[in-house]
C-alpha cells in the first residue's frame, strides 16, 4: 500500500509512502520480511524439526488474528520452552550486574517486583504491556516474525512495541539471529519501561512516517546500532544497554572483549554503515548517554528531507501532521 494518495489529507503530496494515522492503522503494519525462518533457511536450528515448525506456525496465528484493542492472548508455555528461558534468565541475572546499564537493572528490579520476571516461567505478553503501560505508556502488540522496518518503526511513533511470542530453539539459547519472545522480554522491556529510552524509541518511530526508503534505511540501521546493539558510558565504564546484547551472553561478552572495534555514536556516519544481521558485529557504537544520543539524533532527524512535521497526541492515540515551518 505504499504511495497512497494523501493530498486530501493536510496537502501532503502524492509521494508520500502511506503511514498510520492512528493506533488502530497498526493492523496493517505487520508485513513480515522472509529473511531466516525455521521452514526456509537450512541453518536455523528449527530447519529439520517438525515440532518446532508446527509451534511456530501456532503462536504465528495469534499475531495474524490480533486487531487493535484486543487482549494479547496468553500462550501455554511447554515445559522446554519456560527450560530455554530460565537458562537464559539465569545469565542475564549474573551479567547484568557488570555489563548492563543502570537504566536496565533499575526497570529489572521492577519487573522481578511485579512478579513478571521469575526464571522458572516465561512472562506473558499482556501483562507485561500493562506493566510499560503504567510506566512510559508504551503497549506492546503480537507480532509473527520480523517486520518490515517501516512497519517495525511506524509503530514505536505510536508508543507500540510489536513482539514476537514464540521461543528460539533449544538449541540455540544464547545466540539466534532472529527476535524472539526471550530476545524482547529480556532485551527490550526493561528500558522500553525506562522514560527518557521510552522518548528516544519514540521520536525514532515518529521520523520515520512518510519517509523515504532510503531514510527507512538509515532510521533503521541507527535503530540497529543502538536500541539493538549499544554501548553507552557509565563512570568512565562501558555498559550494554542494545537489547540484542542483553538478550545474547554470547554476544554480550563479544561486544564487552577487545575484539570489536567501538566507535562513538554520531547519527550522520553510523546511519550509513553496512552491517549484517546473522553473526556478532564487528563494530559497535558507543552512546556518551540516552539523553546525549536523543539530542544527537534530533539534530540529525532535522536534516532530514520530509516536508512535515508530526506529533503523536497520546489522548486520541492519533499522529497528527503539521506543515513545516
Ligand atoms: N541475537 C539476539 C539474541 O540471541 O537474543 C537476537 C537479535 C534480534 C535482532
Ligand atoms: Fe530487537
Amino acid at each position: 500500500f505504499a504511495g497512497v494518495d494523501l493530498m486530501s489529507d493536510n496537502n501532503i503530496s502524492t509521494k508520500t509512502p502511506w503511514f498510520p494515522r492512528h493506533a488502530s492503522d497498526l493492523d496493517n503494519c505487520n508485513h513480515l520480511m522472509t529473511k531466516y525462518e525455521p521452514e526456509l533457511d537450512m541453518n536455523h536450528p528449527g530447519f529439520a524439526d517438525k515440532e518446532y515448525r508446527e509451534r511456530r506456525k501456532q503462536i504465528a496465528e495469534i499475531a495474524f488474528a490480533y486487531k487493535y484493542g484486543d487482549q494479547i492472548p496468553s500462550i501455554t508455555y511447554t515445559e522446554s520452552e519456560n527450560a530455554t528461558w530460565q537458562r537464559v534468565f539465569n545469565t542475564v541475572l549474573d551479567l547484568m550486574p557488570k555489563h548492563a546499564c543502570r537504566e536496565y537493572k533499575a526497570a529489572f528490579g521492577k519487573l522481578q517486583a511485579a512478579d513478571i520476571f521469575v526464571p522458572h516461567r516465561i512472562p506473558q505478553l499482556e501483562d507485561v504491556s500493562n506493566f510499560l503501560r503504567k510506566h512510559t505508556g508504551f503497549t506492546l502488540r503480537p507480532a509473527a516474525g520480523l517486520l518490515t522496518a517501516r512497519d517495525f518503526l511506524a509503530s514505536l511513533a505510536f508508543r507500540v512495541f510489536q513482539s514476537t511470542q514464540y521461543v528460539r530453539h533449544a538449541n540455540s539459547p544464547f545466540h539466534t539471529p532472529e527476535p524472539d519472545c526471550i530476545h524482547e522480554l529480556l532485551g527490550h522491556i526493561p528500558l522500553l519501561a525506562d522514560p527518557s529510552f521510552a522518548q528516544f524509541s519514540q521520536e525514532i518511530g515518529l521520523a520515520s512516517l512518510g519517509a523515504s526508503d532510503p531514510e527507512i534505511e538509515k532510521l533503521s540501521t541507527v535503530y540497529w546500532f543502538t536500541v539493538e546493539f549499544g554501548l553507552c558510558k557509565e563512570n568512565q565504564q562501558l555498559k550494554a544497554y542494545g537489547a540484542a546484547l542483553l538478550s545474547s551472553i554470547g554476544e554480550l561478552l563479544h561486544a564487552l572483549s577487545d575484539k570489536p572495534e567501538l566507535r562513538a555514536f554520531e547519527p550522520a556516519s553510523t546511519s550509513v554503515q553496512p552491517y549484517q544481521d546473522q553473526e556478532y558485529q564487528p563494530i559497535y557504537y558507543v552512546a556518551e548517554s540516552f539523553e546525549d544520543a536523543k539530542e544527537k539524533f534530533r539534530r540529525w532527524v532535522s536534516t532530514m528531507s520530509r516536508p512535515f512535521e508530526v506529533r503523536f497526541n497520546p489522548h486520541t492515540e492519533r499522529v497528527e501532521v503539521l506543515d513545516s515551518v
